[in-house]
């Protein structure tokens, strides 16, 4: 899914969409096509594969999103780091071990709909809808709104409605990967007291204690998880708030993990952690036939 675009097609995206000194359509890393934002409060980057935040840098402040410098820029392969959308399924397919982790979205090609200064905010809207290619995958109709508002904080809302004509359920995450200084000093707060499904431990059912502390591979899924959760880094904190989503997922692959990882560095897992909104297993959306669900998520530097 995914081929590139000429250079012709982003100068006439830039053309129709672009917002002198506030917003430009780029041919950027690999020559895929790219939403340059640079405002007077943020400066961001949001690729149309997969409608991928790569960047976003509240003005006075360092990068908030990792990226990995060993990421592919393909059409069609997932950008290692950045804002993954996961959808419509969240992990390997229950169904079809073939098919790809996390689901499609990520690795499409999203339309671009609008960029609009809202203020000295910059707000763009991109949306996928089902085709051939997504029937192949997953045998539903529908269309994903994906708006993304740039400021002095970072706002995701991913909206799915159902247009077609019976229910289907479908899992969903932003896949956020922070930028910090060493995931060894992170502490995680807001989930105290949260049941989690710990992956590496076969999705054993456990309960947090306190704050979230990394020391080794962590992968879990905190269940009925509602509230804020801020990463402190020990030179920062960054603010995770969610609207509609009953699952945070905190991943880290440590060492081990970072090495069988091709497109990530070998030092790479010291400077992120993923803390990411999702809806998946028991948390999984439903929905009839007209009926839309949207997540939210803000992003700010306490
Ligand atoms: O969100 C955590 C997770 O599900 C981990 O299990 C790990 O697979 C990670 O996502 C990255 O997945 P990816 O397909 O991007 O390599």
């Amino acid at each position: 899914m995914g081929a590139a675009m000429s250079a012709e097609m982003i100068d006439q995206l830039n053309e129709r969409f672009g917002i002198s000194g506030m917003a430009a359509v780029v041919a950027a890393r690999g020559g895929l096509a790219a939403v340059r934002i640079t405002s007077p409060l943020a400066s961001a980057e949001i690729y149309l594969q997969g409608a991928q935040v790569t960047s976003w840098q509240a003005t006075g402040t360092a990068e908030v999103i990792f990226m990995s410098e060993q990421s592919r820029w393909e059409p069609g392969k997932a950008i290692r780091g950045g804002i993954p959308i996961c959808f419509p399924w969240f992990g390997p397919k229950a169904d079809d071990s073939k098919a790809p982790q996390h689901g499609f979205a990520r690795t499409a090609e999203w339309q671009l709909e609008t960029i609009a200064a809202r203020g000295a905010e910059v707000v763009v809207t991109l949306a996928l809808e089902s085709s051939a290619a997504t029937r192949e995958l997953w045998p539903h109709e529908f269309r994903a709104v994906y708006r993304v508002t740039v400021g002095s904080e970072l706002k995701l809302e991913l909206s799915v409605t159902n247009s077609g004509q019976t229910p289907f359920s479908f899992e969903e995450a932003l896949h956020t990967y922070h930028a910090v200084s060493d995931v060894r000093q992170v502490r995680i707060t807001g989930l105290d007291g949260l049941r989690y499904l710990d992956k590496p431990d076969g999705y054993q059912e456990k309960s947090q204690q306190g704050e979230v502390a990394f020391t080794t591979l962590t992968d879990r899924v905190y269940l009925d998880a509602l509230e804020d959760a801020t990463i402190d880094d020990g030179s920062r904190q960054i603010v995770v708030h969610k609207e509609n989503s009953h699952n945070t997922v905190v991943w880290n692959p440590w060492i081990e993990g970072a090495s069988s990882l091709a497109d990530m560095g070998y030092e790479e897992w010291r400077e992120f952690v993923c803390v990411e909104a999702c809806n998946c297993r028991d948390a999984a959306i439903t929905l009839a036939p007209g009926a839309e669900h949207t997540m939210t998520v803000a992003i700010r530097v306490g």
